[in-house]
């Protein structure tokens, strides 16, 4: 798997200037943050998030309802990289990691669905635009999701358990290009399923909405690609 992550990373080297930007999740010495917290980045750059310990996921909300996925609040679908337990003496190599591609310019708000960790202040923005409104600033969403009355996981997606980028396989099956993002969300809603799939068929186009969503299923895509390449 560390194989298909380097060649999918050198297929996106390759592909112009897209940055991946890398963000720590947790830590082995079990902080409750992401690291950094508040990213710049470009549409299509890529976000690696990589699970350093404890048990932590990425959940996509939006600004005015922290620790609550976009699904429920919105006609998005949004990212959850599923949780991700990580021993402390992980090898760094062997940490899970979820990459997504950032597909706007927008700004983009994400949370651990892990106990409380959100109302704690794991949080997190992409693309935080303070200029065009000053109070959706991360430190505003953090008073916001220390005020949730609850922490809600995203049904399971089909990226759910395990390393997104071995999850290519799934990834290949529902994952084309085209984007409509159904391959997530839709998911087999398992134990943690707090949420009722409330997904109401999130079809593709929703302007910033399905954009992202596509740009998960796009990354996906490539992931099947390069495991296709692999099977040559
Ligand atoms: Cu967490």
């Amino acid at each position: 798997m560390q194989f298909t992550t380097a060649t999918l990373l050198a297929l996106l080297g390759a592909a112009s200037a897209q940055k991946v930007h890398v963000v720590s999740v947790g830590s082995p010495n079990g902080t409750l943050a992401f690291s950094p917290d508040n990213v710049k980045a470009d549409v299509g750059d890529m976000i690696q998030f990589q699970f350093r310990g404890g048990n932590h996921s990425v959940a996509q909300s939006n600004f005015d309802n922290p620790c609550t996925p976009i699904a429920q609040t919105t006609n998005m679908t949004g990212v959850f990289s599923g949780y991700q337990p990580v021993a402390a003496s992980a090898a760094m190599g062997m940490i899970p990691t979820y990459t997504m591609m950032v597909a706007a310019k927008t700004p983009q708000w994400f949370y651990c669905s892990q106990a409380k960790h959100c109302q704690n202040g794991m949080v997190m923005v992409v693309n935080e635009n303070t200029a065009a409104n000053a109070s959706r600033s991360l430190t505003a969403f953090k008073d916001l999701a220390k005020a949730a009355t609850a922490n809600i996981a995203p049904s399971t997606a089909t990226s759910g358990s395990g390393n997104s980028t071995s999850g290519g396989s799934t990834g290949s099956t529902g994952g084309s290009t085209s984007g409509s993002g159904s391959s997530s969300g839709s998911g087999s809603g398992s134990a943690d399923a707090s949420q009722s799939s409330s997904t109401p068929g999130a079809s593709s186009d929703v302007p910033t909405a399905g954009a992202s969503v596509a740009g998960v299923s796009a990354s996906m895509g490539l992931v099947g690609i390069v495991a296709a390449l692999f099977m040559l």
